[in-house]
């Protein structure tokens, strides 16, 4: 069956959410746990369900993304397998830029049809869960559906933000609704098990995970050419559409949105956990990433404490806690980092270029600082005395150095904060 699909990795709309993350970068290259990037997610999720030939469509094409592909992500000739980034034009107002996620698909289909199959899987690029998607396929082959939808018990907070949906005895899809407002939920309530309901999880909601069969995702382009989303457009059609059958995929595990600053900071610093939701310390089902020669870090009398911190850094700091400290970080004595993500940099500084008169513009955090509940993007040059402390009673805003989004502050890539700054 694997052998028959082909894989679909929606890499990201316009990003705006994730923004400043995105300003420089597509989606799928934001870094995530401190060496990785959000791609490596749904890429390990197929690689690991043994599905090899995977499409990523993105807005832009960055760099570091294609670096980061086309290093780590290599098959050899036998195996067939390719991961392709396809990209929409690279500029908004050009109207080949993608519209909508059904858009997106529409426009590669000539791509993917290149390639003999049977079945697509679409897969959202913001999310964090490990899933073995051979069920999935498995389960919509069984059925015999023309679309299958990955779902998930949610609560009355989140089910705004979701497709909810009814199910008959057979876990076939018989209503769909694209992100119900909250004064008409209580149409919307299944009757879903007790572990679900006593958590107040009463609704059933669509991950964003499609399984097609070729010829119905073709019928329901040719229904509906105008529309652009899948969400929105497509799925209620088929839903509400007699000729075709549309199944619902229970999953039962962790699985989280991380389309916004604050969901991609929690599940971030959720990886520090004694006993984390998403294993990244698993024989069956690795993360992949992209492999560096990078040296081990070195640290000069800093107490950590739940924390990630990945190759290459060289670290001074008084105390790191419950942080993410990404590759190359420098951090400086006598420096506190809490509740936060360091993304690291991309190189280091020549031993000439580190001279007492330029302590101003060293890559990293400088000496004396206190970085709490922070985003601090990549070359950053933080010197010394500076505090970086966020907080839930902030409003959102934005410099020319950083932003503030849900209290969480976001330290620009390559910004420079001179010594003493306080934000
Ligand atoms: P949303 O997540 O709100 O809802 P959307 O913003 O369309 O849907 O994004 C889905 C995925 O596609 C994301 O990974 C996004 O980055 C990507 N994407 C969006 N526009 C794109 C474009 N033009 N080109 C490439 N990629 C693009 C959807 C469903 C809901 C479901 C939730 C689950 O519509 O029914 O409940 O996903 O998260
Ligand atoms: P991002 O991770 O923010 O998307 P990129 O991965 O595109 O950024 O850029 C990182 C690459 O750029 C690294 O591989 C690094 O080699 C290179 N690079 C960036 N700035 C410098 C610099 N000043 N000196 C040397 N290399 C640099």
């Amino acid at each position: 069956m694997t052998d028959k699909t082909i894989s679909v990795i929606l890499g990201g709309g316009a990003g705006t959410r994730l923004f400043p993350l995105t300003k420089d970068r597509s989606k799928p290259a934001v870094p995530l746990g401190g060496k990785y990037r959000l791609i490596d997610i749904p890429l390990s999720n197929c690689l690991n369900s043994n599905l090899r030939r995977i499409f990523v469509l993105t807005q832009f094409n960055s760099a570091s993304l294609n670096k980061h592909v086309t290093n780590a992500y290599h098959f050899d000739v036998f195996s067939k397998g390719f991961v392709d980034i396809l990209a929409a034009e690279q500029t908004r107002e050009n109207e080949n830029w993608f519209q909508g996620t059904a858009d997106a698909v529409r426009q590669v289909m000539p791509r993917i049809n290149h390639h003999d199959h049977e079945h697509i899987i679409i897969l959202s690029g913001d999310q964090l869960y490990q899933m073995d998607l051979k069920s999935i396929i498995k389960h919509h082959v069984k059925t015999g559906a023309d679309v299958t939808i990955g779902t998930i018990p949610v609560n009355s907070e989140d089910a705004p933000g979701f497709g909810i949906m009814k199910v008959d005895s057979e876990d076939n899809i018989n209503d769909f609704i694209e992100k119900p407002s909250a004064d008409i939920l209580d149409q919307w309530v299944s009757p879903l098990d007790e572990k679900y309901t006593s958590e107040g999880k009463n609704y059933l909601a669509s991950m964003g995970i499609y399984v097609f069969t070729k010829k119905a995702l073709a019928n329901l382009f040719s229904d509906i050419p105008g529309a652009t989303d899948f969400g929105k457009e497509y799925i209620p059609h088929a839903v509400n559409n007699s000729k075709y059958k549309v199944a619902s995929f229970p999953f039962g595990g962790y699985w989280s949105d991380i389309g916004t600053i604050k969901s991609y900071y929690s599940a971030n610093l959720m990886l520090n956990d004694f006993l984390p939701e998403f294993n990244m310390y698993s024989n069956q089902s690795p993360l992949y990433s992209r492999a560096r020669m990078l040296a081990p870090s070195k640290f000069f009398g800093t107490i950590v404490n739940s924390s990630l911190i990945s190759e290459g850094c060289i670290l001074h700091a008084r105390e790191i806690d419950n942080s993410v400290i990404g590759i190359r970080s420098r951090i400086g004595p006598r420096t506190l980092v809490k509740d936060s993500i360091v993304f690291g940099n991309d190189y280091y500084q020549k031993l000439q270029d580190i001279s007492e008169e330029s302590q101003q513009k060293l890559l990293g955090i400088g000496k004396d600082c206190v970085i709490d509940k922070a985003i601090i993007e990549k070359n950053v040059k933080i010197g010394n005395f500076v505090e970086i402390i966020g907080h839930e009673s902030l409003e959102d805003s934005e410099t020319d150095t950083h932003c503030i989004r849900d209290g969480i502050v976001v330290v620009k890539k390559g910004a420079v904060i001179l010594d003493n700054t306080k934000i």
